[in-house]
């Protein structure tokens, strides 16, 4: 382990396969390889950004496991706590892309090495929880095997044992689990964060209310069941932010051309955290945020378009220059 790390993140790093046109999986026929996982998009969106973060998860004895690996090492992101399980492979997942209506996911997870995380990875980095000032969890780890529930509950031990602050992002997936099981696990995990990250809908499944456009009931119900502060990520309509005060309110970075959609909701996390790190306010952590998630939309892949330090203060500066000779 380098220097001590800033935050850390869990979850279940990916290869993803994109395929390379717009059609139907049925149709398509080459596919370009990316590395995926929401909570490893999160450490290098962060170390992008310049902030120290340790990611934990683990991968198979396999050259997708190793591309994991190089590809987060290669972004600043500390991987002491990839964990090589020579017994499994390492997860993927494909996608298609669509010109009009939703693309299909299909994972190939179950029985993954990334799914076989535990308490004892948890327990192997430890050490990395004093000093540390965020641990990143997603809804997404504890849907994949009870270890995994189990190692995202020990981490939260250490983390409040440790003065750790806990940002969660709920990230429902729902080709893993129902809202109900999602609901019954993630709520008790949502109001003892002190961050809550999610869209409208993800946050009414965790808050058990009726879905509204705006997210605020259920960002509100959350935040009175314990949740620090619950910050609502509405896409082009920006992000609010529900806390103690006022809610605060931050516009989206408008984007001239979706490229690719997903991977923005876990670049924002990053951008928000940096944000936080910097030891800005909660209206600069969702401009960052918004910013970040903008960028990430705007390029192929989860971890192209993750801004670097220099490109988000130009995004944020809205300049109007197209280009910088
Ligand atoms: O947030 C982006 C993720 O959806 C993607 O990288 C894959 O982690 C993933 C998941 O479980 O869907």
């Amino acid at each position: 382990m380098g220097q001590a790390p800033e935050v850390i993140a869990i979850g279940e790093p990916l290869v993803a396969l994109l395929a390379d046109g717009s059609a139907p999986l049925a149709d398509v026929e080459s596919f370009s390889r990316h590395v995926a996982g929401a909570e490893a998009n999160v450490a290098v969106g962060l170390a992008r950004l310049g902030r120290r973060a340790l990611f934990v998860g683990r991968v198979g004895d396999d050259g997708f496991g190793r591309t994991i690996t190089r590809g987060l090492r290669g972004e600043g992101v500390d991987v002491s706590g990839v964990v090589v399980d020579a017994a499994r492979r390492t997860g993927l997942l494909v996608r298609e892309r669509r010109a009009l209506g939703p693309s299909e996911v299909l994972y190939y997870r179950q029985g993954s090495a990334g799914s076989a995380l535990g308490p004892p990875d948890v327990d192997a980095v430890a050490a990395a929880f004093d000093g540390a000032r965020w641990l990143h969890l997603t809804g997404i780890t504890p849907a994949l095997s009870d270890g995994a529930h189990g190692a995202v509950l020990r981490a939260i031990e250490l983390a409040r044992a440790n003065d750790v602050r806990i940002s969660f992002d709920v990230n429902l997936r729902r080709r893993l689990w129902s809202d109900e099981a999602a609901a019954a696990c993630l709520h008790p995990i949502a109001v003892g964060a002190d961050v809550v990250f999610g869209d409208a809908d993800e946050l009414a499944v965790v808050a058990r209310v009726v879905a509204s456009a705006d997210g605020l009931e259920a960002a509100r119900t959350l935040q009175a069941g314990g949740s620090g502060s619950v910050v609502v990520k509405r896409g082009a309509a920006g992000a609010t932010l529900i806390g103690q005060g006022m809610p605060v309110a931050a516009a989206a970075v408008t984007v001239a051309r979706v490229v690719d959609p997903v991977g923005a909701g876990d670049a924002f996390c990053a951008g928000y955290l940096a944000a936080l790190l910097e030891g800005l306010d909660a209206a600069a952590a969702l401009r960052w945020g918004n910013a970040c998630a903008a960028a990430a939309l705007s390029a192929e892949g989860d971890l192209v378009g993750l801004p670097t330090r220099l490109e988000l203060e130009r995004l944020i500066a809205e300049t109007g220059t197209d280009t910088i000779r």
